[in-house]
């Protein structure tokens, strides 16, 4: 199949799914067409079958807003019509889905079928998509789509709860984990010694959005360095950065925890780690946390959205209540203890690679394609 995906191309679990599923697609045969205004940050620069169109956005002195959406249109528009595309794949609702019905429509005038798969990622749905200015064409761009895709149970209701979507049925196709990337065998001991010198290394990586509450990350880690030597690594940057670096200095910790800002490739560093904490108020899935389970690491997580979906609390992990600071620490200390974490370890890593490993979940969404492309 010739297969377009548009993303974000940034930092964020929406664009490092499209990503890794374009480079899954072209290594089992397809041509695979990515459509975005930066290369995304997961693609190396050359692989067979890959390529990238970058949307330019044309200017003027009039446009304090230069329209984005409809520069991504035409150049769908236009990479459909050169490489006689099958179909195209949007990741994140807004406003991908809506580019890419402008498109289809455009090419449908020309006597040409476009089938469009859309991605329901999560604050597509719940925070942007239901901000008053978008809630309407985000639910009709949806319902105009030839097949909906979310990636977990809880994003789907979530999704037909805020739209009252009668007419758009949609599948849960899960996020997905590559198995051979995300391998704690595959890394030595080399890094977790640098990182912890010997202590037990507790970690989180995200994009310090206010929705990950890295600040209670800090909280954690104090409660269990009260307790024992730890150290906890940062990866990421974002708006509360800040916040959290004060507040691991004002509760004294500051020493301890280190921030490495953003960082590429991920694997060797989940490798690197004893237990992931993960405490954000919203996930409709929570990928890192499924990158840590296959890498052998247990999350220590709050009960939120989708996450009970990827962890199993008291097997792969711990879910606690939102903000539960405390009851955190207790879960994390719980988990530093060695034969409870060969135990935990062990079990995360089976069970990231039994239920969401690559080869898996691109069989669905190429059936799903083909479903697609037959109007089934
Ligand atoms: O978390 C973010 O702000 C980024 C966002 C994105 O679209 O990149 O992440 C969402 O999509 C990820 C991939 O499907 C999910 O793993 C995240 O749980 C989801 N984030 C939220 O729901 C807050």
């Amino acid at each position: 199949m010739k297969i377009g995906i548009t993303c974000y191309p940034t930092y964020g679990g929406s664009g490092a799914v499209a990503t890794e599923l374009g480079i899954a697609l072209a290594a089992r045969g397809h041509e695979v067409h990515f459509i975005s205004y930066e290369h995304p940050f997961r693609l190396p620069h050359f692989l067979p079958r890959v390529y990238f169109h970058e949307v330019s956005i044309g200017n003027y002195p009039l446009f304090e807003y230069p329209p984005y959406d409809l520069a991504l249109a035409v150049r769908m528009h236009d990479v459909a019509l050169a490489h006689e595309l099958d179909l195209l794949h949007v990741h994140y609702a807004i406003p991908h889905a809506t580019s890419a019905w402008i498109a289809k429509e455009m090419l449908r005038e020309q006597g040409r079928a476009l089938p469009v798969v859309t991605t329901l990622h999560g604050t597509d749905i719940t925070i942007v998509g239901q901000d008053h200015s978008y809630q309407a064409i985000t639910k009709f761009s949806i319902e105009r789509s030839d097949r909906i895709t979310a990636v977990s149970q809880w994003l789907k209701d979530e999704t037909t709860r805020a739209f009252g979507c009668s007419d758009c049925p949609i599948e849960v196709i899960p996020n997905f984990v590559d198995p051979t990337v995300f391998d704690r065998a595959r890394y030595g001991d080399a890094l977790r010694q640098e990182l912890g010198g010997g202590r037990p290394v507790l970690m989180h990586i995200s994009n310090f959005r206010p929705v990950k509450r890295v600040v209670d990350v800090i909280r954690v880690f104090a409660r269990v360095r009260a307790q024992q030597p730890c150290v906890l690594v940062m990866v990421g940057d974002g708006p509360d950065r800040h916040a959290a670096e004060e507040e691991a200095r004002r509760l004294g910790v500051a020493a301890e925890v280190r921030f490495l800002g953003k960082i590429d490739t991920v694997a060797p560093l989940f490798a690197a780690a004893d237990v992931y904490v993960f405490p954000s108020e919203s996930e409709s899935f929570g990928l890192s946390a499924l990158e840590a389970l296959a890498s052998g690491v247990p999350v220590v997580a709050a009960r939120v959205g989708g996450v009970p979906e990827v962890v199993r609390d008291g097997v792969t992990g711990a879910l606690l209540p939102l903000g539960d600071v405390e009851g955190m620490a207790e879960a994390v200390r719980g988990f530093l203890d060695p034969s409870r974490w060969r135990e935990a370890s062990a079990a995360a890593a089976a069970d990231a690679r039994a239920r969401f490993a690559t080869g898996d979940v691109v069989a669905q969404y190429e059936r799903l394609y083909a479903d697609a492309m037959d109007g089934r």
